[in-house]
């Protein structure tokens, strides 16, 4: 897989040709894909693929972290039989999650999956405390959602006190791999960022809000920007030399960092896979309460900007109704047939309102939307593609809200929206989206995450100047599909 390279107007660059490992690993798959950077243009290479999932044991639900290393080690030693030369690895993972270790990095804790239940109780009874929660949203940017590392982390210290004695760090997922494979026990900011722990104002832990959760300050310490070389590969013969760099652990920072951005800063983001994260880059929070009504999360790109967005339930929502249907598409070809078939029929009159919590991980998606859509007098849809309509229309317009509330809460105005990730393939619902949002779309069928992960990589290296000289030349070279807004 490669897309068209692009020359660097910076001459004075290094000329060799350099090869860096992105590894990026999502909730459904992950992918080992190295990029060959020659000063003017990038080659992607995909590695190694593998699926990914959560798995129930007794209620509750845990990813496989053991079988996840061994996809990265088999990953990494084709990506270093392919490219002798590799010079260096970064890893990126969904949001969220994290291992606890004691001081030798020996995992003392399963490591739950942020879709499993046990949230509940403490979302709820902060969702019910109207002071803690302003408190909290103020001190961190992040709202109340199910699947925080604070409210996984609140119930992990609840529920097994002894933890406190067994635990001396928690490190995010990218972190944890990143030890694995340099030694070094560090908490990167983006990944930082999602766990609303972090104070908003300092980019340091919020000692108040780690209290709050009765959390341990000391599993903590202070957060590095990505792009921090952590040394070479330790531990793994094959790759003795490749240096390990902390890209942001975070997929959607390294996703954005990808995002062939216009300087004028009016271009709003959409990441789409699993989820949909919608935002854009600020130089500053959004905060207060209509913020928070509109659940605004203030996460940070890897050098500490901030990256307002919210987060839309995304193509989970198709993927789980393809799962009740036993009909995913297997190739290009049937996902084109099925998406011709969802284009004919009349746009549903009524949508789903995509923020229904019931869409979280219902045993069956197609009964949560059919019980959804009941209770609001409506009637399901009468075979696959109808849903796939529904679904693509119902994100478009989640998609839009949440540009809106961008818009009234920053008094920015966007002049386009730009789509990376696997949703920018599905012509259905970028039209859906520039429709809603009355913007032109621009859709890259771009690995947008491993390529932030590459670009970071590049620029820590110092074969690239700064991410803006990385957007200019992305932007200058990349094809895109522009969607426009029909009336
Ligand atoms: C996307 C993502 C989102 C995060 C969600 C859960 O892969 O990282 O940004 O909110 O997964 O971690």
């Amino acid at each position: 897989m490669s897309f068209p390279g692009w020359v660097d107007g910076d001459a004075g660059f290094r000329t060799k040709t350099l090869h860096c490992a992105a590894i990026d690993l999502g909730a459904t798959s992950g992918r080992v894909i190295v990029g060959a950077w020659n000063g003017r243009r990038l080659a992607l290479t995909a590695v190694h693929r593998f699926s990914n999932g959560f798995h129930d044991l007794g209620g509750h639900e845990y990813w496989d972290v053991p079988r996840l290393w061994h996809e990265i080690r088999t990953g990494l030693a084709e990506a270093k039989r392919r490219f002798p030369k590799l010079a260096s690895v970064g890893i990126d993972t969904w949001g969220v999650d994290f291992v606890l270790t004691n001081e030798q990095g020996r995992v003392v804790f399963p490591v739950h999956a942020y879709r499993d239940a046990r949230t509940q109780p403490g979302l709820n009874r902060l969702a019910r405390t109207r002071a803690a929660l302003e408190r909290i949203y103020a001190a961190t940017g992040i709202p109340n959602v199910f699947y925080n590392s604070s409210l996984q982390l609140a119930e992990t210290v609840a529920s097994c006190p002894a933890i406190e004695d067994l635990a001396a760090r928690c490190l995010m997922l990218p972190d944890y791999f990143n030890f694995l494979l340099s030694g070094r026990m560090e908490n990167e900011i983006s990944a930082a960022s999602s766990t609303q722990l972090l104070d908003v104002r300092t980019g340091d832990w919020s000692r108040p809000v780690l209290d709050h959760f009765h959390l341990p300050a000391t599993w903590f310490t202070p957060p590095i920007p990505s792009g921090t070389v952590l040394g070479p590969v330790r531990g793994f013969p094959a790759l003795a030399g490749v240096k390990v760099i902390a890209v942001a652990g975070h997929d959607t920072a390294s996703a954005y960092a990808a995002m062939p951005a216009a300087p004028d800063g009016r271009d709003a983001y959409i990441s789409s896979g699993t989820w949909s994260l919608v935002g854009f880059e600020h130089d500053r929070p959004l905060l207060g309460p209509a913020a928070l009504a509109a659940n605004i999360a203030n996460e940070r790109m890897g050098d500490g900007g901030f990256r307002p967005l919210r987060n839309v339930i995304g193509l989970w929502l198709l993927e789980q109704t393809l799962q009740d249907f036993g009909a995913r598409p297997a190739n290009d070809r049937a996902w084109n047939t099925l998406i011709k078939a969802a284009a004919v029929l009349p746009k549903p009159s009524r949508l789903l309102d995509v923020s229904d919590p019931a869409f979280g991980n219902p045993p069956s998606m197609r009964a949560a939307i059919d019980a959804h859509l009941r209770r609001h007098r409506a009637k399901p849809p009468a075979n696959l593609a109808g849903y796939v309509r529904l679904i693509c229309e119902s994100l478009g317009a989640g998609h839009a809200a949440a540009l809106r509330s961008f818009e009234e809460l920053s008094g920015q105005r966007f002049r386009r929206i730009l789509m990376v990730g696997g949703g920018a393939r599905n012509r259905l619902l970028c039209q859906a989206t520039a429709d809603a949002a009355g913007l032109p779309l621009h859709a890259y069928a771009l690995e947008g995450t491993a390529v932030g992960n590459l670009a970071i990589q590049l620029i820590a290296l110092r074969a690239v100047r700064d991410l803006p000289a990385f957007r200019a030349l992305l932007a200058g070279q990349l094809p895109g599909t522009v969607y426009l807004p029909r009336s």
